[in-house]
């Protein structure tokens, strides 16, 4: 089971106005993610693209919030395959722009709650995704996945109440370097980790990143990682509507998912917001599939799981 992966096609494109993330699980097929899982030794089972289940909701109060029926259908939809899919191997969310993580975070919350063991949460965004239904300036519901399955208000109804919500302490998020004035102060009253760029600068990714991992191997955790293109450097990396600069670089990317690969601690993982439509001769496509091999174990040489730091005898 774990050398399973189940890839689950999630074309959600409702979370923002500008379109394309729909063409993102067919271009990470396309560059290869089957084929290079198999070549590290993993069963795959492709699930295809799913579609959302059909929704009614009343309107909300924030007026700029826009999608809202064809986003709730797609978390029901997401969060119960989550929690299917959990059961055979690991799940792994093509995307579809970040409103898929509503359902597979709070689908891997109940499977983790179901195991008796806590989820956790590695954000690696350039933004950190907390707005409510009622902060959100934008309506782009893509905006609000980490605020809904930690629990605060406003999302329920129309959204399906969490069966398990995120304690904040487990949620780690690395590569902020855009959050809107009303989620830092929101994130300020939490226990949520944030690691800005300006922390990664100074004192590199590794230690925030290992630090982390330590806390869910001491919980007997789960971790759930969620990969935004954004949390890339656009030049290397243009295939997102929300580019900003100064992300991080290919090799503090390669770095984390090789260290995320090495804590075995990896339960399921979201590849989210490309768009194909702004890529340039699928570079970020084949980007985001690199990176995906390298969490799932890709390497040039093999080196201890844990960091070396006793002497050489
Ligand atoms: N993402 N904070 C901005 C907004 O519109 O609420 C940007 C959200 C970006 C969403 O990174 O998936
Ligand atoms: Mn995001
Ligand atoms: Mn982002
Ligand atoms: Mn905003």
């Amino acid at each position: 089971m774990d050398k399973h992966i189940i890839l689950i096609g999630a074309p959600v494109d409702s979370g923002k106005r500008n379109q394309g993330c729909r063409m993102g699980p067919d271009a990470l097929r396309v560059a290869g993610l089957a084929a290079a899982a198999e070549a590290l030794g993993y069963g795959v089972t492709d699930l295809g693209n799913l579609t959302p289940e059909a929704a009614d909701v009343a309107p909300v109060g924030n007026p700029a919030v826009h999608s809202l029926a064809e986003t709730v259908g797609w978390t029901r939809t997401l969060a119960a395959e989550a929690q299917r899919a959990a059961e055979t191997g690991m799940p792994v969310f093509l995307g579809g722009d970040h409103a898929l993580s509503l359902g597979s975070v709070s689908g891997m919350a109940a499977y983790a709650k179901a195991q008796g063991k806590p989820l956790f949460v590695l954000w690696l965004d350039a933004h950190s995704d907390f707005h409510t239904l009622d902060t959100t300036d934008s309506g782009n519901l893509h905006g609000t996945p980490v605020a809904y399955v930690t629990g605060r208000p406003s999302f329920t109804p129309p959204f399906p109440a969490p069966e398990a919500v995120v304690p904040g302490e487990n949620v780690c998020m690395i590569g902020l370097r855009s959050v809107d004035p009303a989620e830092r102060d929101a994130l300020e009253q939490t226990d949520i980790t944030v690691v800005d760029m300006r922390a990664i600068d100074e004192s590199g990714i590794v230690a925030p990143l290992r630090a982390f991992l330590e806390r869910v191997e001491a919980a007997g955790g789960l971790l759930h990682v969620s990969l935004d293109v954004d949390f890339l450097e656009p030049a290397i990396a243009p295939a997102v509507g929300t580019t900003v600069p100064g992300g991080a670089t290919f090799r503090e990317a390669h770095l984390v998912a090789e260290l995320l690969h090495d804590s075995g601690l990896v339960r399921s993982l979201d590849l989210v917001e490309l768009n194909p439509f702004l890529d340039e001769r699928g570079r970020t496509a084949s980007l985001m599939v690199d990176l995906a091999a390298s969490l799932l174990g890709k390497r040039i040489f093999d080196r201890p799981t844990r960091p070396f730091t006793g002497s050489l005898k």
